[in-house]
């Protein structure tokens, strides 16, 4: 029996991980969820109620995003996501890890920022900045954000960034972040992208 993903299609925690399952070529089944009434069976074998989660026939949970793209890709990994040079490798972990811990809950007040009036959206915007910068300047000389090729990085970051361009489109795309916005609109025009974005029966 195939695992199966529970997932909710503009997520992009759930971006990144059918980003992965889908280039590895592992089949999956795949259950979008609403995230206002979750399954039942989803919350039994994830109490936390985020998803993606991967659950597998013999029980075994996968329930963060990034461990499903590390099962997927350890599977078949045809793109080479995953870097051997373990320099690489930390320097992708570390990007990752600052994009979930610290980009993500600025892109939150952003995206919401009616919901937290303290401050003006501007201000949330520019709270997230800096790791648009940073990433400006890596893909300055490269349209990778490191080791030369598409990683594990790129595809576990991007739908992150998507989604800070869609809080305010005019504004990302009048930004001085050409060398982002251009790596951006090579991932969202991919093909791989489409597939992970088609809507589900
Ligand atoms: N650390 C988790 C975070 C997943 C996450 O926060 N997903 C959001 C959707 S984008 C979610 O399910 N939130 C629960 C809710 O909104 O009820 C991962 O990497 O998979």
């Amino acid at each position: 029996m195939k695992p199966l993903l529970y997932t909710f299609r503009r997520c992009p925690f759930a971006i990144r991980a059918r980003l992965a399952i889908k280039a590895s070529g592992v089949e999956v089944d795949t259950q979008e969820v609403s995230l206002r009434a979750k399954p039942k069976e989803l919350l039994e074998c994830s109490p936390k109620g985020t998803v993606p989660v991967l659950r597998f026939a013999d029980g075994r949970v996968l329930e963060q995003s990034l461990d499903i793209m590390q099962w997927a890709l350890s599977q078949n990994d045809p793109e080479h996501w995953l870097a051997d040079d373990p320099e690489v490798v930390a320097e992708s972990m570390s990007l990752i890890k600052h994009n979930d811990e610290s980009f993500k809950p600025k892109l939150d007040l952003y995206k919401y920022a009616v919901r937290f009036p303290q401050y003006s959206e501007a201000y949330y915007r520019e709270q997230a900045e800096p790791f648009l910068a940073d990433l400006n300047a890596r893909l300055s000389n490269d349209s990778y954000l490191l080791a030369g090729r598409y990683t594990l990085a790129d595809m576990a970051i991007f739908p992150f960034i998507r989604q800070f361009c869609n809080v305010n489109p005019d504004w990302f795309y009048a930004s001085k972040y050409q060398h982002l916005i251009r790596w951006l609109d090579g991932l969202i025009g991919s093909a791989l992208f489409h597939r992970v974005m088609q809507k589900q029966d």
